[in-house]
């Protein structure tokens, strides 16, 4: 099964983005750059079409509605690494026993799942959703309300789940940047990423753009040197834009399908920080006028509401386009990709369910709620 990346046939039937919303800076950056002859030496014109102009060919967003498992033989696995969550433990305390249908049983529903990260917005529109039902007599018992509740569960996190497509527009490298805060996972994601990405036969590079600290560029380096892939570094407190926009251009110029470019970890109070973010994509887009492809925050998974707004705070002066949410195995409660879908369009590329190479999955929504409940409750007919 081919997860990450393959390398597509040319032809113009590429325009693979489905659903996404439009990226705020990539056209804007272009116009703040050099012209886009001042690049490329010796790789020919590029040819950069504007992104607007397939309206009419465009696939449609994906319909939110539950999908089947992508990859069922990996559900033991999901199920493994997401035990004993909070959201998946809470719902079968609250359920085990058959209870009653009634608001007592409302009431703790909206506690397990506000208990669980799962947001107030999103808890709020579940439970009344319920109440709802409930009133209507759609359920016969708690079996079916389980049910229903797994589908809605899987419904309402359905639109998240929109794999990376890692086809640049022009046959370039595929652009990819990785932003968030400190110990998020953002590197370790990086190395896994590199790490499949070249099993599947693509040319990956890596740019250390975590100049910060020197353990920083050692650990990139390490994931390099143990898959075989190139990292661009330089040493001495460098200056991250610097070494991204090397990299980029060196990637162009030795063919590399796709460049991941590591940042330091930063706050959203840290405003010079977060304007050098904003500098990176213009150095980028320099090179090449239509990257970043993709700007990828990593969140992690047990900081709950607090992933709100990071990814608030990090969308703005980032451009971030798609997300990582990254240690749900552990401690994770389980209920912030759940606020997300609630909170943000955000598609979730990728998803940590632990520390293996194996527990860096695209986001398969069925797979996660299935992994994430008992599988006694309400899975039958489901
Ligand atoms: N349990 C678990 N740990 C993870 C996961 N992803 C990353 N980590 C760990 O998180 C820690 C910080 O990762 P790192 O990549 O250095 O974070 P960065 O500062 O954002 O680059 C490391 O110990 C990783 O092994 C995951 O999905 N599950
Ligand atoms: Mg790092």
């Amino acid at each position: 099964m081919i997860w990450f990346w393959k390398r597509k046939p040319p032809g113009p039937a590429d325009a693979t983005e489905t659903g996404d919303p439009p990226r705020s800076e990539a056209s804007g950056a272009a116009t703040d750059g050099a012209p886009a002859d001042a690049i490329g030496i010796g790789a020919g014109p590029i040819a950069c079409s504007p992104p607007a102009e397939t309206p009419a060919t465009a696939a449609p967003a994906p319909a939110a509605e539950p999908s089947s498992i992508d990859d069922a033989e990996a559900l033991p696995r999901w199920r493994e690494r997401l035990r004993g969550n909070a959201l998946g433990r809470g719902l079968a305390a609250l359920f085990s026993g058959n209870p009653r249908l009634d608001e007592a049983l409302l009431d703790e529903l909206e506690t397990v799942l506000l208990t669980a990260d799962v947001g107030v917005a999103a808890t709020t529109a579940l439970v009344e959703d319920f109440r709802r039902r409930i009133a209507a007599r759609e359920f016969a018992d708690a079996a079916a309300l389980t049910r229903a509740l797994r589908r809605e569960m899987v419904r309402m996190l359905a639109p998240l789940a929109r794999p990376l497509d890692f086809t640049s527009p022009h046959g370039g490298p595929f652009v990819l940047m990785v932003v968030g805060v400190n110990g998020v996972g953002k590197t370790t994601t990086i190395g896994k990423l590199a790490q499949h990405l070249k099993r599947e036969g693509a040319r990956v590079m890596l740019a250390a753009g975590d100049t910060f600290r020197a353990a920083a560029v050692e650990q990139l380096r390490v994931w390099g040197e143990r898959n075989d892939v190139p990292v661009l570094a330089q040493s001495g407190g460098a200056d991250s834009a610097s070494v991204i926009f090397d990299a980029v251009s060196a990637a162009r110029s030795r063919g590399i399908d796709v460049l991941i470019a590591d940042t330091a970890g930063r706050l959203h109070t840290q405003a010079g920080l977060m304007d050098e973010l904003a500098k990176i994509r213009r150095v980028i887009a320099k090179v090449d006028p239509t990257a970043p492809h993709e700007v990828l925050q990593v969140i992690d998974g047990t900081t709950g509401q607090n992933a709100i707004s990071q990814v608030r705070q990090f969308r703005e002066v980032a451009g971030v386009t798609g997300l990582v949410v990254t240690k749900l195995d552990g401690s994770a409660k389980g209920g912030v990709l759940f606020a997300l879908a609630r909170e943000f369009g955000l598609s979730v590329r990728f998803v940590g369910i632990g520390e293996s190479l194996e527990d860096l999955r695209p986001f398969d929504p069925a797979a996660f709620v299935e992994g994430l409940l008992p599988e006694r409750l309400g899975a039958s007919g489901a």
